[in-house]
Order: structure tokens, then sequence, then C-alpha cells
């Protein structure tokens, strides 16, 4: 007897109110379609049973569902009737002030770090001998000339010469500094929440200083060690809004948690101006509530509909409500 055929997966889910509710139960496929679902940010984890005994919960995950409120829509429809043939013409929505749904969001962690300072690494240097790529301390930071910034680095070999406590303290993680001076008064938002990250990483900033943090939009200083998760590595920083003052040196510092160091993703965004929309990519025509046809692109503004001859009463013309 294979004890897999009697195994059952439970599978639970938590809007924004993030209270778990079993949705689907008894399933014998390791997979769940689950609709229909009203846009907004899902929460969803996983149990199996066996013999009536339910299992631990899987890792949490998080996925956002986008409705049709998200995505403006076109307009001034007019239809035109011509013996058994509809001429359809619209307006493209527009989408001057749109900010399209992101395309990849942040993802929250899902497990509660447990700190023990007992299992912190010691980092020695010395016994990573390899290829250094600038940036060690804010005398030879990399300079960020640009936004948005991307950069795959690696911990492994720097020296370890800052720390910050936000919360952990006596992490003895090497360190690499990043420096960034703008024109203007704006804001940036950093993180290492990117699959390029493979391990525990700590962010913060300097304003002017090493040593001197700086502050976001909201008052708290420059500080995160864990805030987002990517498919490897749970505890990866995030910080939004920190204040960039005209012509200020900032030192954006990647550090990491309890002597850890390793491989990093730094993204580095201004937060304004938005981007530029994203072009329209077709239209969906609807005849009586079904979809009879579609047009691509964003100056397709129109559809001919054909054959509208009524089926029951061969010749005769039919009349239909388009949306
Ligand atoms: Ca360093
Ligand atoms: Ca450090
Ligand atoms: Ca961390």
């Amino acid at each position: 007897m294979n004890p897999i055929e009697d195994i059952r997966f439970h599978v639970y889910r938590a809007g924004a109110d993030a209270v778990f509710s079993m949705v689907a139960t008894e399933l014998e496929e390791e997979f769940y379609y689950d609709e229909p679902l009203v846009a907004g940010d899902y929460h969803y984890y996983v149990t199996q049973t066996y013999e009536g005994v339910e299992s631990d919960t899987s890792n949490n995950v998080m996925v956002s569902v986008y409705g049709a409120e998200d995505f403006p829509a076109p307009t001034d429809l007019t239809a035109e009737g011509n013996d058994y043939d509809v001429m359809l013409e619209w307006m493209a929505p527009d989408l001057t002030d749109w900010n399209p749904p992101a395309v990849m969001p942040i993802i929250p962690i899902s497990d509660e770090k447990i700190d023990d300072p007992a299992n912190y690494i010691e980092y020695d240097p010395s016994e990573h001998p390899t290829t250094r790529q600038g940036g060690d301390t804010d005398v030879d930071a990399t300079v960020i000339d640009a936004l948005p910034y991307s950069m795959m680095g690696t911990t492994v070999g720097y020296t370890d010469d800052y720390d910050e406590e936000c919360p952990y303290a006596g992490s003895t993680s090497p360190d690499v500094v990043y420096s960034f001076t703008s024109t203007v008064d704006t804001a940036i938002i950093i993180n290492t929440c990117g699959e390029g990250s493979l391990y525990d990483t700590k962010l913060y900033v300097y304003e002017g200083a090493m040593g001197t943090l700086a502050t976001t939009l909201t008052g708290d200083v420059a500080c995160n060690d864990d805030f987002c998760e990517n498919s490897v590595q749970n505890y990866l920083s995030y910080i939004e809004g920190v204040v960039i003052n005209a012509n200020t040196t900032y030192y954006i510092v990647v550090d990491g948690y309890g002597g850890e160091s390793r491989d990093y993703e730094l993204s580095v965004e201004g937060m304004e101006p938005p981007p530029p929309p994203p072009p329209i990519a077709g239209y969906t025509i609807y005849r009586d509530g079904e979809e009879v046809g579609i047009s691509i692109g964003q100056d397709a503004t129109y559809y001919e509909d054909t054959d509208l001859e009524d089926p029951e009463n061969p010749g005769a013309p039919v009349t239909h409500v388009y949306e």
C-alpha cells in the first residue's frame, strides 16, 4: 500500500485582515487554483493531513491580485450599423496620471527571526582573500551617479568597519559603502530584496559623515535589517523614503546580521518622478456580455463586428449591446 495515497492537502488564505481561513480542503493534487478573487494582497500556506493528523504549516507566500479598478477603461464607444455588420470605435483612456500596478511586489518576511548572538559568526577578512570591488569605507565608496541604480556584489573579503543596531547589535559582518549626492532635495528607496541577495543583509544610510544616520520621510532612522524575503533568503532589507538633501553626500552601507557575508543585490530608486506609463496592449470587445474579439495596440480603437445575422430568422437584423 502506498501511504502517499492517503495524504490530503489544505490551503489557507489571508487577505488584508491577516486572518487565515481554509479555502480548500482534502486536495489530492499538489496545486490549487484560487478564484475568483477581488483585487488585493493575499497570503497563503498549505498543510497536509495523513490519517486525520494535520501537519505544521508550509512557508507563507504573498501575491498581489489586480482587478479592473487598477486599469483605466476606454471611453467614448460608438457603433455604426451597416446591414449585418457593426463598426465600433472608442477612445484610448488618458494615462497621464496613471501608475501601473507594480510587477514585482516587495515580499514581506514571513518568519520571525530568533536572534541568538551565540550563533553569530566571527568574521575574519584574512580568511577571504577574494578580489575586492572597491567601496570598503567612505574614502573609496562606490559612487552612485544615476538612479535607478542596481548592483550585484559581495561583501566577502571586505572589512568590518561599521555596524548599527536595528535592532540587533554585535555583528562583525563586513560592509561595503556606496555614496550618493543629489543636486535637488529628494527621497530614495533602497533595498536588497532582489534574487541576487543570498545572506541575511542589513542596510543603513549615513548623512554627511560616517556614524550619522540619515532619516526617512516618516522620521525614523535609515536602518533596516529584516523587511523582505526572496526565494532563498528570509531576512533581507528595505528602507523607504530616505530623505536626501541637496548637495549632501549620503553613504549607503550594505552590511550583515550576525557576522554573515555573501552576495547581495542592491537597488536604489528615486521616489519621483513616477515611471512613464506603459502602452496599452489592446482592447477586448464584448457583445451582450460575451467576448467577441480583441484589437491589438493602444491605437487600435475600432472593431468590426461582422456576420450578425440572426440565426433564428435568417436575414433579420439583431440588436446587440456593447460595453
Ligand atoms: Ca567595510
Ligand atoms: Ca559591519
Ligand atoms: Ca537582515
